[in-house]
This record gives structure tokens, sequence and C-alpha cells, in this order.
């Protein structure tokens, strides 16, 4: 193979020693100027049609690792490096994890810039530039502390640019500036770019270090500090509007110079630009393109409204009632009165045009329903997983549907492999190369291996890649936060944010009854490890009170000698992309038991099966596909449906009370407030979680909880048989394809954003 790179000479010539010599830090500063370098340098895509994917989040992950893989050097800097005697994961440790993300719609969003440019579109992310993140997780007394992440600090991958704009709010005004994150693509030369937006002006120091607390009214100094401040207060609700509208008056400024310097007259825009709208938080950018269009460029409004109308296409990825955004249109009048006159001109369009109050964008309560701005004046509406598109068809958005039935469309979400496979696990790349060719690495087609599933050598390395990945993870654990995990254990895994309908509180109940099953003497043949990560918005109650619940269930069951040699518990601290690097492709058992209908999609789920983790899993969201893709002998389905779900919210018949007298469910819920556990944890927080759950379960963890114990221990079983096990891994390894984000770009391209 051609050599690419010779960091040993890099080294000579740039510190004066030998690779081997070099320090890693030292090494660290050279990788990331050469990537840096090379970055700097390869062509912007280019088109006439270009694309703006506008996203509060953009949940990146570290860059060196995902940048060498995308400029073809990885596994030659890996062996070099190996060869001198240093390990490119514990150089990688020194990178520090932009913040700049939350959840799935923050990582599907980094995905998607590494797909796009991966197939050579022309396409930027815009969003903003959050000096403190979202917050970074840390535990005391069993309890979530939200500390600002400084992850800026030490941040070599933002490249200053001189654009500015002037941002207009209704009693003042401020300055922006812009940073680029280069993204290049995998195996072709062009690139594109994350455009973060910065306030001219913002103040770190009105932060403390030890919380996230600051002045909220300080608007001239705090827009870009956090990622989703607390909004349970009025000024925490304004602040995140200001926020938004600082994002999207950006974003449409930049959209309009750009489409300008490439020769665009603006009553042509749609031909130039297209905004893919991520959740509603930046959907004001309609609004506010029309504005622009209107007042500083002279078009009439009916004609901006046609041209934006024909540029905006927006994403679905919530069906949760309280995540589809609404503003009072006083509040959007005091942020950006003239943006808010836009948007009552766009109401009496919408109401002209369709005389429903349920479609109407106003409200009789003066209340600004955001994603109905993006439905009348988008052309493209979008769910993420083929159930979620049918439910937000169906029912969530009906109305909308009856009117605009050639809007819609599914987009079942996907995963880049650069970083799930090649990046975090390049030992089963590796099989993978042997096993079938590398051809899978630029289409992401996997299927040749089911033709190996029985194939005794195939099963045998799969087997070492995964013990070597469980090697990686438990001293990542031990590291980072002394975690000693057995080396035959089973591992179990739910990582997501903390939200009831996600149910973790559901595996906390089975933690408890596995814990009463082995106090009652039944012995597990394998030690079993359940590990959790993810944050709980600090202003959600009962979320903080399941971390709480989790937290004292891992000391109280490491306290006890019958049963810590059997189970364990193990929730990471300030779970992110690093940590689901280490611990997805360890993974045997990937937990996804939402409450069916209510999880949009899942993207984890597509992480844990490229990794040859089995599923144990409600039919919801992605899972859905996941099943009819690997066959009923190859998944663990349990729960109720998603109908019978619906059914029993709309009949409003769900009775949590009953469900919690049985006795079995009633003696795993009152473990909580037993005495002896409620004086180890915080009996505030317990009573509250088990009241909460034997009283109302709006999320229905006691549905099927009874069924979800059964057929984990059914997974437990099937372990035993290492061999039927591994098969299984390798045919949803083999059929993890169509999970790839190169896919879901192709299809948003081919059905949405016509670029080239
Ligand atoms: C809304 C209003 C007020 C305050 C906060 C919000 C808010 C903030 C963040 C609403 C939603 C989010 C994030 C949502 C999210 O991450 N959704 C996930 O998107 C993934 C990618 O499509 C899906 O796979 C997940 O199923 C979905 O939960």
């Amino acid at each position: 193979m051609a050599c690419n790179v010779d960091l040993n000479g890099i080294s000579e010539n740039k510190l004066g020693v030998t690779l081997a010599e070099a320090s890693d830090q030292q090494i660290y500063g050279l990788l990331m100027d050469e990537v840096r370098e090379r970055c700097a340098a390869a062509p912007l895509n280019d088109g006439k049609r270009k694309l703006y994917y506008i996203s509060a989040e953009f949940l990146i992950g570290k860059l060196l690792s995902n940048n060498l893989i995308d400029l073809g050097l990885f596994d030659e800097v890996r062996a070099q490096l190996a060869e001198a005697g240093h390990d490119l994961g514990a150089i990688e440790e020194l990178e520090a994890e932009p913040s700049l993300g939350n959840g799935g719609l923050g990582r599907l969003a980094a995905c998607f810039l590494d797909s796009i440019a991966t197939l050579g579109l022309p396409g930027d992310g815009v969003g903003l530039n959050y000096h403190y993140g979202l917050f970074h997780q840390g535990f005391i007394d069993n309890q979530q502390a939200a500390l600002p992440d400084e992850w800026l600090a030490e941040q070599g991958w933002l490249v200053p640019e001189e654009r500015t704009y002037t941002v207009e709010f209704g009693d003042f005004s401020v300055t922006s500036k812009l940073y680029d994150i280069d993204v290049p693509g995998y195996g072709q030369p062009g690139k594109n770019r994350l455009r973060l937006f910065d306030l001219q002006g913002v103040d770190d120091e009105i932060v403390p270090s030890d919380s996230i607390d600051f002045d909220k009214l300080a608007l001239k100094k705090n827009l870009t500090l956090f990622l989703y401040p607390d909004d349970s207060d009025e000024d925490g609700r304004m602040l995140r509007i200001y926020q938004q509208y600082f994002m999207v008056s950006n974003a449409a400024q930049l959209i309009i110079d750009e489409a300008l310097e490439r020769g665009s007259n603006l009553r042509d825009l749609d031909e130039y630009a297209v905004v893919q709208i991520n959740d509603t938080h930046p959907t004001m950018v309609i609004p506010e393109l029309i504005r622009l269009l209107t007042e500083k460029h002279g078009i009439e409004f009916d004609e901006a409204v046609g041209i934006v109308s024909r540029m905006a296409a927006y994403t679905n990825h919530t069906i949760l009632a309280e995540a589809l955004e609404k503003w009072p249109l006083k509040s959007l009048q005091k942020v950006a009165p003239r943006m808010a006159d836009v948007i009552v001109r766009l109401d009496k369009l919408a109401r002209a045009a369709h005389d429903d109050p349920r479609v109407a964008i106003i409200d009789e309560n003066d209340v600004v329903h955001m994603a109905r701005i993006d439905i009348h004046f988008g052309y493209s509406i979008n769910g993420v997983a083929a159930l979620h598109t049918e439910i937000l068809k169906n029912t969530e958005l009906r109305p909308f549907y009856d009117i605009y039935p050639e809007k819609f469309s599914n987009k079942t979400n996907g995963i880049t492999f650069r970083r799930w496979l090649m990046g975090c696990n390049p030992e089963l790349a590796a099989l993978l190369d042997d096993a079938i060719g590398t051809d899978w690495r630029r289409t992401g087609d996997l299927t040749p291996l089911a033709a190996l599933v029985d194939d005794a050598d195939t099963l045998s390395r799969f087997g070492e890649v995964k013990a070597a990945a469980k090697t990686r993870m438990r001293s990542f654990l031990t590291r980072t936060q002394g975690a000693k995990i057995p080396e035959d254990a089973i591992i179990d895994v739910q990582v997501k944010r903390i939200h009831e309908y996600k149910r973790q509180q559901m595996n906390a109940l089975y933690i408890i009854w596995k814990y009463l099953d082995i106090k009652n003497g039944n012995i597990p043949a394998h030690p079993l490890t359940i590990v959790f990560g993810g944050k709980a918005a600090p202003a959600y109650v009962i979320a903080q009170d399941v971390i709480h619940l989790v937290l004292t269930l891992s000391q109280w069951i490491a306290n006890d000698p019958d049963v810590a040699p059997y189970l364990q518990v193990v929730m990471i601290e300030n779970y992110n992309v690093s940590a689901a690097e280490h611990v997805i492709p360890a993974a045997d058992i990937s937990e996804q038991i939402s409450l069916a209908s209510k999880e949009a999609s899942g993207t984890s789920n597509m992480k844990f099966m490229l990794n040859g983790a089995l599923t144990l899993c409600t039919l919801d969201g992605a899972n859905v596909e996941i099943a009819e893709l690997v066959g009923d002998e190859n998944i663990y389905t349990f729960g109720a449906s998603s109908q019978q779900v619906e059914k029993l919210y709309a009949d409003g018949t769900y009775d949590a009370a009953a469900l919690y007298r049985r006795p079995g469910t009633k003696l795993l819920v009152d473990f909580m407030t037993s005495p002896a556990f409620m004086a180890t944890g915080n009996a505030e927080r317990l009573q509250r979680l088990h009241d909460d759950i034997a009283g109302k379960d709006w999320f229905m963890a006691l549905l099927d909880l009874e069924e979800y114990i059964q057929k984990k221990e059914e997974v437990l079983r099937d372990y035993e048989d290492r061999e039927a096990w591994g098969k299984k891994a390798l045919v949803n390894i083999a059929q993890a394809g169509a999970f790839s984000s190169d896919r879901t770009i192709a299809q948003y391209n081919g059905e949405i954003w016509h670029l080239k």
C-alpha cells in the first residue's frame, strides 16, 4: 500500500525526536496539525443548489480518528503509532469532546454531515457555538450534578471566519461571529463545513465554575453559553427564543449572502438553497427568510412566501406532545417583532386556505405552534422511522396529512459506519474485510456476511473481536470511574437520555427482581453487568429520581456479598459520544425498551446491531425495521404494541394502581421504599418515584414489566449457547447495512433535496 503519511519523518522534522521518543501529547499535536492542514487544503463541494442543515444540536464527538478515517489515513496512522509503541486510542483521550448536542437528534445531525460529505454533496451544517455546551454530568451522593462543560478551552478544530452579521432583536441588537469546523468526506476529495455562529461579546465569566446557574437576563452576554438552558421559568423560556432567533437570523443571512455570491437574483433562491429544519428549534428560519426577502431585498410578500416554501423541509423527531414547541405570540413579538409580524401574516394565509382550527398556526390563546409553520410553508415533512411516520400521518399530524399528503414521507434514520464501525471497532472492521472483502466500506453492504453465519472461523473470530472490545470497555470504565467488571460478564446496555418513556425505570425494576432472585439462591451461569448512561434535563425531576434509583441500586448491590459476584450495575458518568464508542462494541444485549409508539426511531439500536449485540426491545421506532430484517429468531421482542398503547391513552383506561397491586409487581416497586434501601439513598427521591410509578406511571413501565422480566431471562439463557448466540449476532451485523446514514442521505437527496 502506498505510504500516505510518514509520522516518524514528521516527528523528526517538527520535534527533532523519533516517533518512538515523542510523548502522546506531542504526537497529538502533530496529528492535529497534519489533519487540520489536510482538511484546510480540501476543496469545498460545490453545485448550484446547496443544502443548509440547520440544527440546535450537532453531537459530533471527537474528530481526530473520524477525520483520519475520512482522509483515508486511519489504519496507516494506527499501524505506524503501534510500531513506535503508541496507541491512537490513548492519544485521542487528550482531545476534548465538543459539547454541542444532547441526544439522538444531535448525533443524527453529525452522522448526516459525515454522509453528506461522503456522498460529495454540497451541504453545510448551521448551528451555534455553545461555550459550555449542554452540561457536564457529575454524580454526587448518587445524584446528578450539572456542571458547565468547558470543552471549548482546549478546542483545536474551530476555524474562525471573517463573516459577521447583525441580529436585531426587539429592543437591542447584537453582532455575531462565525467559526467553521471542516467536514471531510470518506474516500473523496471534497469537504463541507459545520458553521457555528457565536456572539461577539459573549461572556464566559457570568457562569460559576460549579453550577450552570447564570443571569438569564444578560442576553448580550449569554446567548451562546448553553444548549437548552433551563426553561422551567419565564426568563429561561425567553432566552430559548432569543437563542433560536439568533441562530436562524444568522442562518438566513448566510443563506442569502452565499446565494447572491453564487449568482442568484433571490427570486430564484430556491434553486440555490434548500433548508432542512431539524425538529422545530430552527423553524423561525422560515419567517426570517421571508422577512429578509421582503424588507431588505424588495420582493413582494406573496412571492417571498412562495420562494421560501419551495426551499424549506422539516424533519419531525418526536411524538411527545410536550416536545412539540409552542411559543406565546407575545414572546415572539418581544424577541423579534418584525419576524413575528410575518408569522401573523402566515397564520392569516393558512386560515384563509383551511377553515379548521386544528391546523391554525396561532391558536385561540395566541400561542404559535411552530411545527405548523413548517408544514404549511415547507414542501416536505418527514418522520424518522416507518412506524413513526405512520403515526404522524394517521394520528399526530392527521389533519395536515389530509391536506398535504404529498408533502409527507419517511426517511428511516441511519448511522455513519465510519465512526460506529471503522472508528470504534477496528477489529470488527478487519474481520469484515477478511470475511467479505472491503467493498462494504464504500457501499455499506454487509449482506455477504449472511453466507458465513455458520462458518466456524468467522464465529470464533467474532468471539475474539467481542472479547477485545470488552477488554477496552473494562479498562475505560476502570480508568474513568473505578468500576471493575468481571472478565466473563454479560454486558447489557441501556444508554440514552433519561426519560420516562424510554423506561430506564423498568430496567431498574428488573434489577430489583434479579437481585431478589439471586438472594433466593438462583445463581446465574455468567455474571451480569447492566450498564446505564445518560443525562437528565436539570428541570426534569422524575428523570433525576430515576438516575438516583439506578445509582443507589448500584451501590446497594455492590455492597451485598451474596449478590455482587453475579450482578453489577454501572452508570456511566457524563455519557457522551466517546463513552458510546467504548461501550457499544462491547455490548452483548442492546436495551431498546421504550413504550411502544413513543420512540420516534432510536439510533443506538442501529449502532449496537452493527457491533453484534442482540436487541431486547419493544416494537417501537426503528426496532420494528430491525426485527423485520433479522427475523424473529434473531431478536427479542416483548410488550404491548403501539396500537394497544395508543388505545390505552385514547380511552384513558391505563390503571397503574391495579398493576402495582399485583403481588409480584408490588414487591419490586416497594423495594425502593423499604427502610434499609431508603436509608442508603435519598428518601424524598425514592418515595416520589415509588408513588409516581405506583399511582400514575404515565409511560406505563408496569404495563410490560412482567413480560420484560421473562424475556430478559430468556435472553440470558440463550447467551449460554455461545455458538447459537454468535450466529444471531452475525445475522444482525449482516443486516445492519440498511441503517447506514449514507443510505438515508441518498434518500433525502433523491426525494427531498435534489442536489446535483
Ligand atoms: C422542546 C421544547 C422545549 C424544550 C426542549 C425541547 C426539545 C429538546 C430536544 C425537544 C426535543 C429534543 C431532542 C429530541 C431528540 O433527540 N429526539 C430523538 O431524535 C432521534 C433522531 O431522529 C430519534 O432517533 C429518537 O427516537 C428521538 O427521541
